[in-house]
């Protein structure tokens, strides 16, 4: 990585440092979170082969001697089907209202549909960015149709190809973000990676884990709720609760004998120590909370307003 946050604070600025706003948007399973870890060089944002598996708007920033990206990684974008998709989509729009510069992440395999199309073209109002992602599997061919398919509708002032997964454009696209970005002073401190507190990243943890063994409709019926996170000196002790949608859910992700759960809270654990580097002591419970996904109390309490 560059330069991190080298000699710079957040009163001496030196001359021609350049800040912003980058929102990443794109249908659900394009790779905006991969980009954005690949970016980071971290693990900031979770990523499945499922679709929507990002619910919130998620920071990353990067800094370095040119200055600092905020970039905003968001839900897929889609057709509400409930509230819970409704305060998703907001999500996408406040983070394209912030934002200094509009990274569109296409998945040749998954071009819009004339209504998604006409949904972003509203939207975009401001510089944008065409990122054809997942060049390492697609072909030209297929590469090219989809990128007509965009331009038609959509103006964007420069188009990339590359592979999130593998890091291949990815310093390119970095450097033109820069080269577009105003100048300005950090909105935070140069060594930091994102503003999200650990209750946060180990509530998404968990979420992934979900995403990753269970099947159909239970990860998209489940929050997350961190009752309790005590960091003592020698370990971090969690308590989660994780929230159904429908009675019928809570045997399914207990499993038999209670081994689905013990092996979610297992893999939870490991991957939560992986990401804080200390030990977790983690106590996982499933609360059925009836069509959470539709009642403003539960997504306020979960996060989601
Ligand atoms: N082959 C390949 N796979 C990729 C690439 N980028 C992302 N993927 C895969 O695509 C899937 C979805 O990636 P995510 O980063 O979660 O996609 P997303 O756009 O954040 O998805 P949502 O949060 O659901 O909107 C994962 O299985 C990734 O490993 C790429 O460049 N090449
Ligand atoms: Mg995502």
């Amino acid at each position: 990585m560059d330069d991190f946050g080298q000699n710079i604070s957040l009163t001496g600025v030196p001359e021609g440092y350049k800040s912003g706003y980058a929102a990443i948007i794109g249908k659900p399973n394009a790779g905006k979170s991969t980009l954005l870890n690949q970016i980071l060089g971290s693990r900031l944002s979770i990523i499945t082969p499922k679709v929507q598996t990002t619910r919130h708007r998620i920071t990353g920033i990067h800094s370095d001697k040119r200055g600092q990206i905020v970039f905003l990684d968001t839900p897929g974008i889609l057709e509400p089907k409930y509230k819970l998709h409704e305060n998703m989509m907001r999500a996408v729009t406040r983070s394209l209202d912030d934002a200094d510069i509009i990274l569109f992440l296409l998945d040749p395999n998954d071009a819009p549909n004339e209504d998604e199309l006409s949904w972003i073209s509203q939207k975009i109002k401001k510089t944008a960015f065409l990122i054809v992602n997942k060049v390492d599997i697609c072909s030209e061919e297929r590469i090219n149709e989809a990128v007509n398919i965009l331009k038609e509708k959509l103006t964007f002032k420069h188009t990339y190809i590359i592979s999130a997964l593998q890091g291949v454009g990815v310093e390119k696209l970095v450097n033109t973000v820069f080269e577009e970005l105003p100048e300005g002073p950090p909105f935070y401190p140069p060594d930091q990676l994102s503003e999200h507190p650990e209750r946060f990243f180990a509530s998404e943890l968990i979420r992934e884990q979900l995403f990753l063994q269970y099947q159909a409709e239970i990860p998209y019926s489940c929050a997350v709720n961190i009752v309790q996170y005590d960091q003592k000196p020698d370990i971090d002790v969690i308590d989660a609760e994780i929230v159904v949608n429908r009675k019928s859910q809570k045997g399914i992700l207990i499993g038999k004998g209670g081994k689905a759960l013990k092996n979610l809270g297992t893999e939870s654990r490991k991957s939560i120590e992986e990401f804080t580097g200390r030990k977790v002591y983690l106590n996982m419970h499933v609360k059925v909370r009836e069509k959470w996904r539709d009642k403003p109390g539960f997504l306020k309490d979960y996060g989601y307003d």
